[in-house]
């Protein structure tokens, strides 16, 4: 088997895996297990290996819900020093508020207030792993946040109750004084049927009903929006827009309006895949690119990490070099370039409103079906587009 790139180029990005997903054996609601995994510490030497820079974790992915001290001391020695060896970090920690059928009908969206202070004082703990850990991020997956029978909650008081779930958690990071800022994934179903917050839109507008937005950030899911047919570039864009994309992303793979696949990033959709990392390299983006996906279940223990993990991250490199050859493209930059082109007085005259401005904008003559006339050649570049993808204009 031919790797694509060295673990050192690999290294150069900041590749992040949540230790849940190498660690997924291939089950599903239909069937058992289909191999066996490894224990937390060898998933980040195999990591290591290929070039990876951080994992990602839940609190229970390493440490089970009702671990004594010593367990817990135990697990943590054996994988803190597996970190060192490989030199990677923790870039990512959450708190898992699905798993536990106590979360049934919501964490901190529960109407029952014991089950919201249980979410709460796991979520500190897990907060405070985290931070022991080194992560410099927190994210919140609201899984089972939502429902199945609307007779039973006001969605407003879902809402209401997980913003101060927020805020709580807000005020205990500063308190604390962890180096940490939280990233919200929205989802829009499974495992609820409707979950709260559903996509990045929605999570913006929630974001800044908070006491602290400052601290609060977007985690876009490739997944996540297609599963409700929504174009990712498009949602994650707005978030990079409003500057709320810029600590952490989950990359992987699906198909539109399906169950959550977690495909392999870039498996799946070149064209999807190719407009994500131009996205990060036109930002500028320097956060985490965590591919929160699964391999196939045919795959073995070994291919978990030499054509799953490996994948992932070479896709994502093949997707980068693709973009400098765009960047670099005559044909495709003049395209652009002539479809975007600018008028710069006109354009003064649209920015700042003033009864001067309203008056020469009466007056100009602007005559549609002559600005209809312009041709504007956008098949054409998208033509060249899908040959610079396909390998057809080296
Ligand atoms: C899912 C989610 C999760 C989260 C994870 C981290 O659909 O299961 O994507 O994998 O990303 O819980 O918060
Ligand atoms: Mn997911
Ligand atoms: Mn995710």
């Amino acid at each position: 088997m031919s790797s694509l790139y060295t673990p050192q180029q690999r290294r150069a990005e900041r590749f992040e895996f949540g230790l849940w997903t190498v660690g997924n054996v291939g089950r599903d609601p239909f069937g058992e297990a289909s191999r066996e995994g490894m224990p937390p510490w060898r998933r980040v030497e195999e990591l290591g290996a290929l070039g990876a820079s951080a994992v990602a974790l839940h609190d229970n992915d390493l440490i089970p819900m009702n671990a004594t001290q010593a367990e817990r001391d135990d697990i943590l020695g054996q994988f803190t020093t597996s970190l060192r060896k490989q030199d990677m970090v923790v870039g990512m920690a959450s708190c898992n508020l699905f798993y536990h059928r106590v979360f049934r009908d919501g964490a901190f969206t529960a109407s029952d207030p014991k089950v919201r202070a249980f979410a709460l004082q796991k979520t500190m703990k897990a907060i405070d792993l985290g931070a022991e850990l080194g992560a410099k991020v927190f994210v919140f997956w609201g899984g089972r946040e939502g429902a199945e029978v609307d007779a039973a909650r006001d969605p407003a008081q879902g809402f209401e109750h997980y913003r101060k779930a927020i805020n709580f958690l807000c005020k205990y990071v500063k308190d604390q004084g962890y180096p940490m800022t939280f990233a919200i994934e929205p989802k829009p179903n499974e495992p609820r049927s409707d979950i709260y917050l559903p996509t990045i839109g929605a999570c913006l507008a929630f974001i800044t009903t908070l006491d602290h937005p400052e601290m609060v950030e977007i985690n876009g899911e490739t997944a996540h929006t297609k599963m409700a047919g929504l174009n990712h570039y498009h949602e994650m864009k707005m978030a990079f827009w409003m500057n709320k994309c810029n600590v952490h992303q989950d990359l992987n793979g699906q198909k539109p309006l399906r169950y959550d696949q977690d495909f392999k990033f870039g498996s799946d959709d070149p064209f999807g895949s190719f407009f994500h990392v131009k996205m990060n390299v036109d930002h500028e983006y320097t956060g985490w690119l965590n591919f929160d996906a699964h391999a196939h279940r045919t795959t073995s223990d070994m291919g978990v990490y030499r054509d799953f993990a490996a994948g992932n991250m070479d896709n994502y490199l093949m997707m980068k070099e693709k973009v400098a050859q765009f960047d670099e493209d005559r044909s495709i930059q003049d395209l652009y370039a002539e479809i975007n082109a600018g008028d710069v007085k006109l354009q003064a005259l649209m920015d700042a409103y003033s009864a001067a401005a309203v008056g020469k904008l009466r007056e100009l003559p602007l005559d549609p079906e002559k600005l209809a006339d312009r041709e504007l050649k956008i098949e054409a570049l998208e033509n060249q587009v899908l040959q610079l993808l396909l390998g057809k204009r080296d």
